[in-house]
């Protein structure tokens, strides 16, 4: 049977799965969306995904017509036509069918979809022996143009930091804001160590508040590992002990090469295989429940 995907209120085959050309989430990115993920049958984190779903429509002044207590079943029923226990769910809410013409109002309302599938992580190897990144030339977008706490649906400068990243050989590239600060990877969020203190940037310095990155600092702290989100230059990545990537998509992953330089020994460390093994413990926890 075909994949099952949830369209305005219908599961649809994928091959039906289809958006009119007139969506202005086509025409204009005008949109939101969140990628979560399910163990063992249970959405990880799903009150904080959906709270920054509905945080980032309001934010581009878009009315999901849905509660999020209706959108938690659809993830379910949908995960469920597909027989999925562990998958990825992205929820998108783009602002509907339009006019070709940038006003939005003569929408008859937005459409929201949600796919569950599998999600590639980064190969096993990588997780074990560190996974190596640029910073790229493309910077992340300017807080008053359009913020980057908001998960919208126009990713075009965090894609070409990314093919930036492929086209020198690595799978992931650091982002730096408009006043050359690091603010984050292009689907995930960064961490270092320095002096046994584990530090991230603010999201004031340009990145998404990601839910992995909360419950690794939730963790850290839980540990007694010193956790302070501070602001960080291209030189602290350079001279970190450590180094990782949180996010949904690749959970949590060390970095143990920057711009062609090793990370502390070259090695993931040992605060990262900490924060690791405690992120696993949880998820495993979560599948128990
Ligand atoms: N920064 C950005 C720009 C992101 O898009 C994260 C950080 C990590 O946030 P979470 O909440 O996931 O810990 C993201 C997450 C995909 C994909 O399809 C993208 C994300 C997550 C999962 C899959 O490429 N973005």
């Amino acid at each position: 049977m075909s994949l099952q995907v949830w369209i305005d209120g219908k599961l649809v085959n994928k091959e039906d799965a289809k958006v009119s050309v007139y969506d202005h989430g086509l025409l204009y990115g005008d949109g939101v969306f969140e990628g979560i993920r399910a163990y063992s049958g249970k959405i990880f984190e799903c009150k904080a995904h959906l709270s920054r779903l509905y945080d980032s429509a309001k934010a581009i002044r878009l009315s999901i017509p849905y509660t999020p207590e209706e959108l938690e079943k659809v993830i379910y029923q949908t995960m469920a036509a597909n027989n999925f226990k562990d998958c990825y769910c992205r929820l998108v809410v783009t602002r509907g069918v339009g006019s070709l013409g940038l006003d939005p109002h003569n929408s008859p309302g937005p459409s929201v979809i949600c796919i569950c599938d599998l999600i590639r992580l980064y190969p096993a190897e990588m997780y074990e022996n560190g996974m190596a990144v640029i910073t790229a030339s493309v910077i992340r977008n300017h807080p008053n143009a359009l913020s980057p706490r908001i998960k919208s649906l126009n990713y075009l400068n965090n894609i070409l930091a990314k093919m930036e990243a492929i086209e020198a050989g690595v799978p992931e590239a650091v982002m730096l804001n408009h006043s050359g600060f690091v603010a984050e990877c292009t689907a995930d969020n960064i961490f270092i160590v320095r002096h046994g203190e584990v530090l991230t940037p603010p999201a004031s310095e340009g990145s998404l508040e990601g839910i992995t990155r909360g419950v690794i600092m939730n963790l850290a702290r839980g540990s007694m590992i010193p956790m302070h989100e501070r602001r960080l230059e291209r030189h602290d990545l350079y001279i970190a002990d450590e180094c990782f990537l949180t996010g949904t998509g690749a959970e949590v992953i060390p970095v143990t090469k920057i711009d062609g330089r090793p990370i502390g020994t070259g090695k993931p460390g040992p605060i990262t295989l900490k924060l690791l093994g405690a992120f696993h413990k949880l998820v495993r926890l979560v599948e128990q429940d």
